[in-house]
């Protein structure tokens, strides 16, 4: 973002705007902290702000403060592309292509007003007018933080902006242990404990707030379903439509099983599949240099960050886990480590 673009943006939001945020779709926590986190801002600066997300969320990420405001396009097809039509201008936040925000891909591609993309997601698309993009960033979170700070506001930065911004960097860098995890992301995280985050208050929330049957979810899938390739220093977790169903699953319940498998020493590539309907989901993670993401695009029609990235996969769970099996060896060498 250039000096320029921020000279733009600060005229932009000198006077009364009416402004969407949207996110990717199966938001995370790093997608609702940084859209609530701005939402928060730009009310404060006097703005009609909303919030647009084009799916559900877990459970876990409902009880940030504007949580009630949000409008899920999944059940409020309407609102949602209302609040999007009538926007002057739209943010575009922790995604890096509009296809990433599913129903709502047309209004965002096709939106008129001025777009603002805010992301670190590497190789962002060039759909918007600005473009925040910091691919080293812990999350989209923090740059919330540093876009508040270019427009000079970092005074206006409460206990609701700080404890949505400290989510966001809170999950996306899986409590401060990913490779994302720099000096920057400790350093607001620590600003945003300053300006009234509670940390403790927020750790319970995200991470103690489990139901039964998602910890029987987990110790299930980490007993039963769990395989480990020694060759490859791989493991992963294939579930089925069966396995989820006997434990509830809800949205959201086998958030962080991935990593568990990365705890093990000497793993330095994990994958869990789910099954859908007629799909296999994937969540891919490694530790170090690996690039999951490489696996995700070029054989699961997904992508992301080098060390957490997700695909899908078009057939059976058993399909799915033979394709993944039969990729590895090609990435024999960069897995050993
Ligand atoms: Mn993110």
């Amino acid at each position: 973002m250039t000096e320029k673009d921020i000279q733009e943006i600060t005229e932009l939001l000198s006077s009364h705007k009416r402004i969407a945020i949207t996110t990717h779709q199966f938001p995370d926590g790093d997608a609702m902290g940084s859209s609530l986190a701005l939402y928060h801002y730009l009310k404060l600066r006097g703005h009609s702000a909303s919030v647009v997300v084009p799916t559900y969320y877990p459970d876990f990420l409902h009880w940030m403060p504007g949580d009630e405001e949000v409008t899920n396009y999944m059940t409020h097809q309407h609102k949602a592309l209302d609040l999007l039509e009538q926007a002057e201008i739209l943010f575009c936040l922790d995604y890096d292509q509009p296809g990433r925000t599913k129903g709502l891909a047309d209004a965002v591609e096709n939106f008129e007003g001025s777009k603002i993309l805010i992301d670190h997601h590497p190789n962002p698309g060039e759909f918007a007018d600005y473009t925040l993009s910091v691919i080293e960033a812990s999350s989209t979170a923090e740059l919330i933080y540093e876009f508040i700070l270019m427009l000079n506001d970092e005074a206006l930065i409460d206990a609701n902006i700080a404890t949505c911004v400290y989510s966001g960097i809170l999950t996306d860098t899986g409590s401060f242990s990913y490779g994302s995890t720099t000096y920057r992301a400790h350093y607001v995280a620590g600003e945003m404990i300053k300006a009234g985050a509670d940390n403790l208050t927020i750790q319970n929330e995200i991470f103690n707030s489990n139901s039964e049957d998602r910890v029987r979810l987990m110790g299930y899938a980490l007993s039963d379903r769990l395989t480990i390739l020694t060759e490859f220093n791989t493991g992963y977790i294939s579930l089925s439509i069966e396995d989820l169903a006997r434990f509830n699953f809800q949205n959201g319940d086998t958030e962080g099983l991935v990593n568990y498998i990365l705890s093990i020493k000497g793993i330095s590539f994990a994958v869990l599949m789910l099954e859908r309907d007629k799909s296999v989901k994937c969540s891919f993670r490694s530790i170090g240099q690996f690039p999951s993401n490489e696996v995700a695009r070029e054989h699961f029609n997904g992508g992301g960050h080098t060390n957490a990235s997700g695909g899908e996969h078009s057939g059976s769970l058993a399909e799915a886990e033979k394709l993944f099996r039969s990729v590895l060896p090609q990435y024999k060498k960069q897995l050993g480590r």
